[in-house]
């Protein structure tokens, strides 16, 4: 619909002009030379790898674009609801590669940079990793969107542009030193700042009750501190589908509403400085993985981010035209753990005061639209805010929270009438030990599905984490196992495998519908695919083997047995364990027994306040110092600490190895990500019944996994025998712990705490109690590697019956079961390309 002729003819002339990017040789070297020189305002002999990789990922962004633009028309056009992926963390990692791959352009591109002098590969190397995340959790996040892109479903990831991603770790004397993460120093050539999408954010301040212009009680919040969120736009292509998603973080601003007071006050730069401060809110991520921490910056990160986020949608959502009480039919919001809670009081803040909802209406919305995911059962990671902070921070939000509450507990006093333990036990506030608000019990109150991250850990959320809520709602609560994106964890980090799936099935379908590759386990006793197959392994261990060169200078024979435990440092994922067994093996060489040989990688990060598992990071690197420098040793035993653990080297690691340890304490993973990534890698996994390990052994099979330890149902009772000192460990236990005292690895002063940790009654992660079925079944795995067509087997099955852990059938579980949206693939303009 046009106003007039002079209209349409710009409109047909702005449409021919935008046509699409061409993709022949000629034209991908002119727009790449273009962005060299204009872009970067570079010449020939000034563009190094990294500029070249600087204006290959524009080239690449220009693209993703216009995927991107047309996909929103389309999803617009057809009316569609969609997801909003709610999380404070995004593990991204590197994207050019896997750009270039879905828009199957890898091929093309290293043939057009070729004749400019360019490598494509070494550009990959140019690219920071985007660290907008702790572990797990933010990675779950980044597959999520690869998945939702892939699938052709509508949706939004929300998060915030940290400036300081997760701290870079560097090992000075064998102890982690924390080093600030300047990514954004070096440029982010994916992001599209958009200084046409920013919100006002407020803090502080006082609310009062005050009439409206129709002589209605309102609240009214004049709120203290006023800053700007800014949306920065991450594009997200699919695979084998033109439709492209985006990732929307929020960075802040100070906003340009002046405080008066203070400029007039003659203060000129102490007025600046303070606007200085509010700009630094987005700056870093918190470190903590597991474990709360509860500083009012973090809830003012927080909390800016869901006001962001939930304005973003309710004001595309007013561009509908449709009435709030559509609202629900149009936007699922998705909670990545308890972060972004405060959306519900925030939606519910913004429909009753500014939208003049009534409560009921605004609740019956709220409810409609928010689901909570749970990542954890470790009560030092179960949010709690101080209410006396939210008081003053957010005095609103806090009116409504208890307004919740006590709506709530007269669902509790009609189900339990009189039941005053009932009542303590789920009220919102936890009055026990001064106020703190329960965040889990909020979104659990103001979402209409609960889920857990993998089968038993939803059974824990139900039966042990959340029993009473469970018993008012059963229906709340479902399980989503986790998954992780093939296109990354084979493709991309396993190019070899990936070729020789895709010969082997003659299809390459498999990278979007993962299951496919179960049609490989006939081949899993064929001796030449079990030679090519070990043949890459191989060589993936030599890419390996190089890397630790470099980064730790030791060198490693590859034809002996990889066993990684890469993870972050946490007590409960028993790291421990494993260098203690290390020790055990070590003592077993110097006794002259026959032991087989073996390289023993970590890698991972401690929180920086988390002084325990600082101290096991030091033992690790004690024991390697003794260990590799023993001449008795040789290449039977090396013991590698890989510094920096983050996704681009996870990349390396993955792919390379034979075994990889997943050892928590039963009942303590919720689920673990990485087990499915070595899994599909064909790495075999030694690990405790936890998590996602469980339902990977139904998979691929109980022969094709080394199993040990306490089931999660015997935990209490071992527990038990330890604190009443009626369990005696495995000798080896005693005569490990007797090497440390005797300063084997140094003063043993310093690893006092260690000792005392897993000594008497404290043994909280029974590691006592399982140290000697660990140690038999790393007998077991030491015989069957000596087995070539053995083990070759066991690596095919675990990798070829590992279709259920694809991202693609997580988000599609989610989809339907949770969000109630529709797979909406957009036509493209030209055949898709099949070239990756
Ligand atoms: O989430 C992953 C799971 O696979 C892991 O088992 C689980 O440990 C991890 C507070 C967390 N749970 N909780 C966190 C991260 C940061 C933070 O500030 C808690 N991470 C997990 C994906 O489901």
């Amino acid at each position: 619909k046009f106003e007039n002729d002079k209209e349409k003819d710009q409109a047909l002339l702005w449409a021919f002009l935008a046509s699409y990017l061409p993709e022949d040789k000629s034209s991908l070297q002119k727009e790449f030379v273009k962005h060299v020189e204009y872009t970067l305002a570079q010449t020939k002999s000034e563009c190094t790898d990294f500029s070249s990789f600087q204006a290959l990922s524009y080239c690449t962004r220009d693209r993703l674009i216009e995927r991107w633009k047309d996909t929103k028309l389309f999803f617009k056009q057809k009316n569609v609801k969609q997801v909003n992926y709610m999380s404070l963390e995004f593990l991204l990692g590197r994207s050019l590669q896997n750009s270039l791959s879905a828009l199957g352009l890898v091929g093309k591109y290293a043939d057009a940079l070729m004749d400019l002098g360019f490598k494509l590969e070494d550009l990959y190397d140019e690219e920071r990793d985007a660290g907008l995340g702790n572990g797990g959790l933010g990675r779950l996040a980044a597959c999520f969107m690869d998945s939702l892109a892939t699938c052709n479903y509508p949706g939004y990831g929300y998060g915030l542009r940290y400036k300081f991603g997760m701290f870079y770790q560097t090992l000075v004397d064998g102890e982690q030193v924390e080093l600030p993460d300047y990514w954004l120093n070096y440029g982010s050539p994916w992001e599209i700042e958009r200084l046409d999408v920013s919100y006002p954010i407020n803090f502080y301040g006082k609310v009062s009750e005050v009439e409206d212009e129709n002589g209605n009680k309102v609240m009214k919040w004049d709120q203290g501190e006023q800053m700007l969120a800014v949306a920065y736009d991450y594009p997200i292509p699919g695979f084998k589908t033109y439709n492209t998603v985006a990732i929307r973080l929020w960075g802040s601003k100070p906003s340009d509403e002046f405080n008066l007071d203070s400029f007039n006050r003659g203060d000129y730069l102490g007025a600046i400085e303070e606007k200085e401060k509010s700009e630094n809110i987005t700056n870093v991520l918190y470190p903590n993985d597991n474990t709360m921490q509860g500083k009012e910056l973090r809830l003012k990160q927080q909390y800016l981010f869901v006001s962001a986020t939930i304005q973003d949608i309710i004001s595309q959502f007013k561009e509908t035209g449709k009435p709030f009480s559509e609202f629900h039919n149009f936007h699922a919001i998705q909670l990545n753990d308890t972060h972004p809670t405060l959306g519900i009081p925030e939606l519910m803040r913004i429909l009753i005061d500014e939208e003049k909802k009534s409560w009921d209406e605004a609740w019956d919305i709220t409810t409609k639209t928010f689901s909570y995911t749970n990542h954890t059962v470790l009560p030092e990671a179960l949010e709690k805010w101080s209410v006396s902070m939210v008081e003053n921070v957010l005095p609103r939000h806090i009116m409504i929270i208890y307004e919740i509450n006590e709506r709530f507990l007269k669902i509790i006093e009609k189900k339990w009438p009189g039941d005053m333990s009932k009542r303590r036990a789920l009220s919102i506030i936890d009055e026990s030990d001064g106020k703190f608000i329960r965040m889990a019990f909020l979104a659990i109150v103001g979402s209409h599905t609960i889920n857990g991250v993998a089968y038993l850990h939803s059974e824990l959320v139900k039966h042990d984490v959340f029993p009473l809520f469970y018993e008012i709602w059963p229906n709340k609560f479902q399980n989503k196992t986790n998954g992780v994106t093939p296109r990354r964890w084979i493709q991309q980090s396993n190019p070899q495998l990936a070729e020789l799936i895709t010969r082997s099935l003659n299809s390459d379908r498999w990278l979007v519908n993962l299951d496919i590759i179960k049609d490989l386990v006939h081949l899993a006793d064929n001796s030449s695919f079990q030679k090519e197959w070990m043949e890459i392994k191989r060589n993936n261990k030599i890419r390996l083997a190089k890397y630790i060169e470099k980064k730790c200078d030791i060198q490693v024979n590859v034809d002996v047995l990889f066993d990684c435990q890469v993870k972050r440092f946490h007590e409960y994922k028993r790291q421990l364990l494993n260098i203690l067994s290390v020790i055990n093996r070590y003592l077993d060489i110097m006794e002259g027994k026959k032991v087989a040989a073996r390289v023993v990688i970590f890698g991972g990060k401690a929180a920086p306040g988390y002084y325990m598992a600082k101290l096991i990071i030091k033992l690790i690197n004690s024991v390697a110092e003794v260990v590799n420098n023993d001449p008795k040793v040789g290449d039977l035993l090396k013991v590698v600490f890989i510094p920096n653990y983050c996704v681009s080297n996870a990349e390396i690691i993955i792919p390379a190895s034979d075994i990889s340890q997943h050892i928590s304490t039963a009942g303590t993973e919720a689920s673990g990500t990485s087990n499915m990534k070595f899994s599909m890698n064909g790495g075999l996994i030694i690990g405790t019944l936890d998590g996602a390990n469980i339902e990977i052994r139904d998979a691929i099979g109980h022969e094709n996994m080394y199993i040990f330890g306490a089931r999660s149902e015997e935990v209490n009772k071992v527990k038990k025998l330890i604190h009443d000192g009626t369990f005696t460990p495995d000798a080896r236990w005693t005569r490990v712990l007797t090497a440390i005292k005797e300063d084997k690895f140094g003063p043993h002063e310093q690893f006092q705490d260690i000792i005392n940790s897993v000594s008497g009654g404290n043994d909280h992660y029974i590691l006592s109690y399982d140290f000697g079925s660990y140690l038999d079944i790393q007998n077991s795995i030491d015989q069957d590697f000596k087995d070539k067509a053995k083990w070759a087997k066991k690596s095919i099955m675990a990798s070829v019956c590992c279709g259920k852990f694809s991202s693609d059938r997580t988000i599609k579980e989610y989809a339907e079961q949770i969000w109630g949206i529709e797979e909406w693939k957009r036509p493209g303009p030209v055949p898709v390309s099949n070239e990756e």
